[in-house]
């Protein structure tokens, strides 16, 4: 995914850009590949591959897609112990080598690996963000505009809450066109769209078998690198540390965020029925319990 993400990236010429992982040569041949394309692609985006942590001092921002990814069968919150210990590792590298940084955590479980990334990074909470909302989301926007035959651009939509079985996709505020699906899909069809957008990351799963998905996340993760190093102050949701938002505290939960230049520079509080309130707490609830697992 950390690949992917680099490739979306420098086609987008957001910057110059490292990719690092543990594999010997892995990181070194695939962005050699990737600043080969440059040429070809009229983008000036330099790209290295690297080992060592050195060669990302000074970062903008961090991307950590670390960790290992489900299996089909397993959920996310699977992962969490072996992904904890990775993420430890991870966190305390990009910090020495990038104190400034905006830190997006994208690794599974992800509320409670960006819980962990904010606890042992030390940074206020603006730089600590959790991909997930902006796939989600994504998600649900493909299925509406399949249902609906209508071109993805029309189809806005908000998915709230953790970023797992019980995340909140919210209907009412999902448009097309600036018209709630609500009137134009039966109650049963925006059913099945939600189910199926709860089960989406399972879904790629189960056909790809060895790895989970790549291409949706890491776009999610580029149009969230964007909105920041361009300042755009654009509402995504994303995960967010919340102290009281939503009645939450001390836990990352999906939100619709102001994302800008100092990373999270809103959260904003729409209004929800008591059922969407209900769905939102639930989800909450099943974070704070993984993150209890692990301590942070
Ligand atoms: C997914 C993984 C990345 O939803 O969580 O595809």
């Amino acid at each position: 995914m950390g690949a992917t993400c680099g490739h979306w990236m420098a086609s987008k010429e957001l910057g110059d850009i490292v990719l690092i992982d543990v594999i010997p040569g892995l990181p070194q041949g695939k962005g050699l590949d990737l600043l080969e394309a440059m040429p070809i692609e009229k983008r000036d985006s330099f790209v290295l591959g690297t080992e060592d942590y050195k060669d990302t001092a000074n970062s903008d921002i961090v991307v950590i897609t670390a960790g290992i990814a489900r299996k089909p069968g397993m959920s996310r919150d699977d992962l969490l112990n072996t992904n904890y210990k990775i993420m430890q590792d991870v966190v305390s590298k990009v910090v020495t080598h990038s104190p400034n940084c905006v830190l997006i955590i994208v690794s599974n479980p992800l509320d409670a690996m960006a819980q962990t990334a904010y606890k042992l990074s030390g940074f206020s909470r603006n730089r600590v963000i959790g991909m997930a909302g902006v796939l989600d989301s994504a998600r649900f926007r493909a299925f509406i505009a399949m249902e609906l035959g209508v071109s993805v651009e029309n189809v806005t939509a908000f998915v709230l809450g953790g970023h797992g079985d019980t995340m909140v996709p919210l209907p009412r505020y999902s448009t097309v066109a600036g018209v709630p699906i609500t009137e134009l899909m039966e109650k049963s069809t925006i059913e099945r769209l939600v189910q199926r957008t709860r089960d989406g990351g399972a879904e790629i799963v189960k056909y790809l078998k060895t790895g989970s998905a790549y291409y949706a996340p890491s776009a999610a993760v580029t149009e969230m690198v964007e909105a920041i190093l361009k300042d755009k102050k654009k509402i995504l949701p994303c995960a967010a540390y919340l102290e009281g938002e939503y009645g939450i505290h001390g836990l990352f939960v999906g939100v619709p965020c102001k994302l800008g230049s100092r990373g999270i520079e809103d959260v904003w509080e729409i209004h929800l029925t008591d059922e969407e309130m209900a769905a939102l707490k639930k989800s909450a609830d099943s974070v704070k319990e993984l993150v209890a697992v692990v301590g942070v």
